[in-house]
């Protein structure tokens, strides 16, 4: 292999050498996610020929169908994850409690959160949909297994985030504090390679996401920095591209590479807005603020917010650093246009 092929494992890796106390499991974690990661990018490409599209019969906790691939994607993060004996417990969008590690396995150090399939609603119609991961240490005694309170713990205490977009190419894009780092999967030789290497987001937004339908159920002050984006304005370079494809992953990841805003208020229809904290707000803000951006709840930063429960959802603004603290200027009040 080309020296200069830096794949996703030696990158890993050549960050373990930086922390000489490092044991191994973070890195061996992270190998699971990426093993994990490679089998439902396989099965996503293989949709429509292997019998995995549709919904099935079961509803999730958030009161949705679920989706064939949803079951397919939840299960190969939880058995990917579960023997490695790097993790005390996980939680994931499409279960409602915590999920422990089996008693033959031992326990580990770490706490996994994850969102299997994002996007799922999408599955069927061939949109790029997306796995989201979020890693803690846990914060329980290390000889015991994890508890709920090991999984509820603020976003700024995560030690790695990241997620997987399954696009006209995959991609695995993830952080542990040190810069934003893209590695795109090689069909010919199975392996993340990077390709995005300190991954910055443009300081001003040229694009807004936003599912515009809901505008009727919003507060007056997202209705004006919504109208104050679809404004015209050569100086402030208004209008903005709307762009929503109502996959997060993707929408955030596309807004990442050129400047955008992505937003989920909260609405008289959802007082929490939809996107659920721990899953997916989190691991998102951690991604989008170690590239030089922002994400709030209109009101402060998401990663400040203690989870109270699993499911908890929570409005989110996130994307440039300059367009998150204009929305959170419109929601206090402070500007109408
Ligand atoms: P999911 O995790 O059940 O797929 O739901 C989350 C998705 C996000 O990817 C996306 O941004 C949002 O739901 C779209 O919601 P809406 O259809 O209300 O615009
Ligand atoms: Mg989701």
């Amino acid at each position: 292999m080309s020296a200069n092929i830096m794949t996703l494992t030696r990158h890993i890796i050549d960050e373990q050498y930086k922390y000489p106390e490092a044991t191994g499991e973070f890195t061996n974690l992270m190998n699971d996610i990426c093993f994990a990661a490679k089998r439902i990018s396989y099965h996503t490409n293989k949709a429509g020929l292997l019998d995995v599209l549709g919904e099935t019969d079961l509803i999730n906790v958030q009161g949705e169908k679920v989706q064939k691939l949803d079951v397919f994607a939840h299960d190969t993060m939880v058995k990917a994850l579960d023997h490695g004996g790097n993790l005390c417990c996980m939680a994931s969008e499409e279960e409602e409690g915590i999920i422990s590690i089996p008693e033959q396995y031992p326990i580990g150090k770490y706490v996994c959160l994850f969102d299997p399939l994002d996007g799922s609603s999408n599955i069927d119609a061939n949109v790029s949909v997306g796995t989201i991961f979020s890693i803690y240490k846990r914060i329980t005694d290390d000889d015991k297994p994890g508890t709920i309170e090991d999984c509820l713990q603020p976003g700024h205490q995560q030690v790695c985030a990241g997620y997987v977009v399954y696009g006209s190419s995959t991609m695995l894009v993830y952080t542990t504090g040190n810069g934003v780092h893209g590695f795109t999967l090689d069909p010919s030789f199975g392996e993340f390679v990077l390709s995005h290497p300190n991954i910055k987001i443009p300081d001003r937004a040229n694009i807004y996401s936003v599912n515009e339908s809901n505008f009727d159920y919003w507060d007056n002050n997202v209705k004006n920095y919504i109208r104050y984006v679809k404004a015209t304005d050569e100086k402030t370079n208004r209008p903005l591209n709307s762009r929503y494809i109502g996959s997060m992953v993707s929408d955030i990841h596309r807004n990442l590479l050129y400047g955008g805003i992505f937003l989920y208020p909260a609405s008289s229809k959802a007082q929490n807005g939809k996107l659920r904290l721990i899953y997916e707000a989190n691991p998102m803000a951690f991604i989008v603020e170690q590239a030089g951006g922002r994400a709030s709840n209109g009101h402060g930063d998401i990663m400040q917010i203690v989870p109270k429960e699993l499911h908890q959802r929570v409005p989110l603004f996130i994307g440039s650093k300059y367009d998150v603290v204009m929305v959170e200027e419109f929601i206090r009040g402070e500007r109408e246009s």
